[in-house]
């Protein structure tokens, strides 16, 4: 079976303040490009959420992910990630624009979104399984039946990465699971394809940048071709050849720094404390601050 894994897409219906393209057309195109990758030889295509970027998208977007849908000739099965939904709240998914597009297009029996109570579907002899985020915890394992099918997926949107960062994280050597690979999503920047244990790790990343990502990355999707033995399946991240490098409002953030660096160097050469008396003398009357000296008296 070859899959297509894309994730992240936060779709919106306007451009970003450090951007200097038209986001909503750019992601347009990265999903123009995903459409005529999958009308070559591939079988299916799997997300791991973040469809959109919030909830309640506009209308206009929500018809960008119609559209997309409806192009793409083969089945789709995601998830949805935190932005999808409200407040992790699966249980309001249909009232969301996720919830509510996959609704409607489940006429076409194409798409498949996983709810709240929903474990798994079947393809062909794969079974494809979802896990939900248990808000403010990392998911620790991921242990499913492997009795039926041969092969085995998983898909989630969670802090499960390579490397931890803020202790919030479940690395791969310590996520304990008997899937044959894990599709992820969430953490934006994404990695190379792992092959750890019997498992491979899948998450390409964000397709869209809100910001100029350090170290910058070209937004990517996989290519998994599952087929023959497990260790030599050959799993590749590609980079979407309309994503140019040049889209970022370089100089709002270079004006950003230095205002930032400016408030560092005033904190390097005078305690806070010192600092408000000097600014009081010159805007209070003599009264006001003597007042206040006497006020700060004990703690000077
Ligand atoms: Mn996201």
């Amino acid at each position: 079976m070859k899959a297509i894994f894309f994730t992240d897409v936060h779709l919106v219906s306007k451009t970003n303040v450090n951007r200097v393209d038209n986001l909503p057309e750019t992601q347009k195109l990265k999903l123009k490009e995903l459409i005529d990758v999958c009308s070559e030889d591939v079988d299916i295509a799997l997300s791991s959420g973040d469809m959109f970027d919030r909830h309640t998208p506009a209308i206009t977007t929500m018809n960008t992910f119609t559209n997309f849908a409806e192009c793409l000739n083969i089945p789709f099965i995601l998830c949805p990630g935190n932005h999808d939904l409200h407040g992790y709240n699966y249980k309001t998914l249909e009232t969301t624009g996720l919830g509510y597009t996959c609704k409607l297009l489940k006429t076409y029996k194409k798409i498949k979104l996983f709810k709240q109570n929903d474990e798994y579907m079947d393809y062909d002899n794969f079974r494809i399984h979802f896990k939900q985020t248990i808000d403010k915890e990392p998911m620790k394992e991921f242990i499913v039946d492997r009795t039926t099918n041969e092969f085995h997926l998983g898909l989630i949107h969670d802090m499960v990465y390579n490397i931890d960062f803020y202790n919030a994280v479940t690395t791969y050597d310590d996520f304990n699971t008997n899937l044959d690979v894990v599709f992820n999503g969430h953490i934006h920047n994404g990695h190379e394809p792992i092959y750890l244990d019997d498992t491979w790790f899948i998450n390409t990343g964000s397709v869209t940048r809100m910001h100029k990502p350090k170290p910058v990355f070209i937004p990517r999707y996989a290519m998994c071709n599952l087929k023959g033995e497990k260790k030599h399946w050959v799993v590749e991240n590609k980079e979407f050849k309309c994503a140019i490098e040049d889209t970022f409002n370089v100089i709002e953030k270079r004006n950003f720094n230095d205002f930032i660096s400016n408030i560092e160097s005033k904190n390097i050469q005078t305690n806070a404390l010192d600092y408000m008396f000097k600014k009081a003398k010159i805007s209070l009357t003599e009264t006001s601050f003597n007042k206040l000296n006497e006020l700060y008296d004990e703690v000077r």
